[in-house]
């Protein structure tokens, strides 16, 4: 049985040629700046988004961190929303490496109201208020949503007068940039820094990108060694990332369409709720109506057994995340097992 995995699109595996990209690069010591696959990558991500530099660093959260504390002094505050994967999913990071307080404003679906973060800027100058050194945005955001450009240059305005910068977790920038259809040096243009990942929808092993400036970048290659990121021949890794960049992005939008499908599928089952207002990007979110003797984990395991992994809900919600590894067909076997177990077929 093909296993349908609906957990992430973190775990599509890399592609034959990526493979053969990782088997023959050209590879070097990247803390002495010799890994000419690593410098290629970086170059290649910093003119797709149109910033001055790039750095290569293991992971999202290590990137998201790193722009932190490469933005902030310990103690500074950092304005964000209440629902982005800094605050939700990063373990506390932001305490523990970056040193810094976050100050959360209720989300609107990814949309941190231009109101609320004025009023939470530090405006006076006194001992007694931390120093608001960044406000963070997420584009496309976790909870499946894209923010649409005008809002980012909105928010960009509104930093721009008080002279704060701006990071974006673009974690999945280019399903933002697919779902809005720009390009995606129009996303970066609107903040400071942004950090996105390789391996997520665009399949590569391991990896994500942090670009900035020069000298922002520059400041960031150090933390990058204080946090033990300080990569060798880290070309293995890097030759993946290009192909993702110069090969993968292109394929997104048949995430966005499977999705849209599935979607539509899961709408006519008794006793789910999509609810997505629109489905902008590779994510479904769902509430379940758990009848007994149907539990989560019940569900999770009635899926198992039918070669489907799928995670817990949060929250109340369930999260189908579609991606290269999952096909039209195996999303509507996915939808036709729900219902299955919705119409207690399956118990
Ligand atoms: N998100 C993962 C889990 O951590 C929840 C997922 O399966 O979606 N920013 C955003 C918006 C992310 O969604 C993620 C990963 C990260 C940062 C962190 O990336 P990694 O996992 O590479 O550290």
């Amino acid at each position: 049985m093909r296993l349908i995995d609906l957990r992430s699109d973190t775990v599509t595996k890399p592609t034959p040629e990526m493979r053969q990209a990782m088997s023959e690069a050209e590879v070097g010591d990247d803390v002495y700046g010799d890994d000419q696959t690593v410098n290629q990558l970086e170059d290649i991500a910093a003119k797709l988004l149109g910033k001055e530099a790039a750095l290569f660093v293991p992971s999202g959260v290590f990137g998201n961190q790193l722009a932190l504390m490469t933005h902030c002094q310990r103690g500074d505050e950092v304005i964000l929303g209440d629902d982005c994967h800094i605050v939700q999913h990063e373990g506390g990071a932001a305490a523990i490496i970056a040193g810094v307080q976050l100050r959360t404003i209720t989300s609107d679906n990814g949309r941190l109201p231009l109101d609320d973060i004025e009023q939470r800027i530090r405006k006076a100058e006194d001992m007694h208020y931390p120093k608001t050194a960044l406000i963070c945005l997420e584009n496309a955001h976790g909870i499946g949503s894209v923010l649409p450009l005008e809002y980012m240059r909105e928010v960009a305005k509104l930093a721009k007068a008080y002279n704060i910068p701006i990071h974006l977790d673009g974690a999945r920038l280019f399903n933002a940039a697919e779902s809005l259809q720009v390009d995606v040096h129009e996303i970066a243009a609107t903040v400071d820094s942004v950090m996105f990942c390789l391996s997520k929808g665009l399949c590569a092993p391991v990896g994500s990108v942090l670009v900035g400036s020069h000298s922002f970048i520059a400041a960031a290659r150090r933390g990058r060694k204080i946090m033990g990121g300080g990569m060798r021949q880290a070309g293995i890794l890097a030759a993946a990332g290009i192909i993702a960049l110069q090969k993968m992005r292109q394929r997104l939008n048949q995430d966005h369409k499977n999705a849209r499908l599935l979607a539509k599928w899961l709408r006519q089952i008794d006793g789910i709720r999509v609810v997505n207002k629109e489905v902008e990007t590779n994510m479904v979110f769902c509430e379940f109506k758990f009848e007994p003797p149907l539990t989560p984990q019940m569900l999770i395991s009635r899926l198992e057994s039918a070669g489907i992994l799928a995670n817990e809900p949060e929250d109340g919600k369930m999260r189908f995340v579609t991606h290269n590894d999952v096909r039209e067909v195996d999303l509507h076997r996915a939808a036709d097992v729900l219902k299955g177990i919705m119409c207690r077929n399956y118990w």
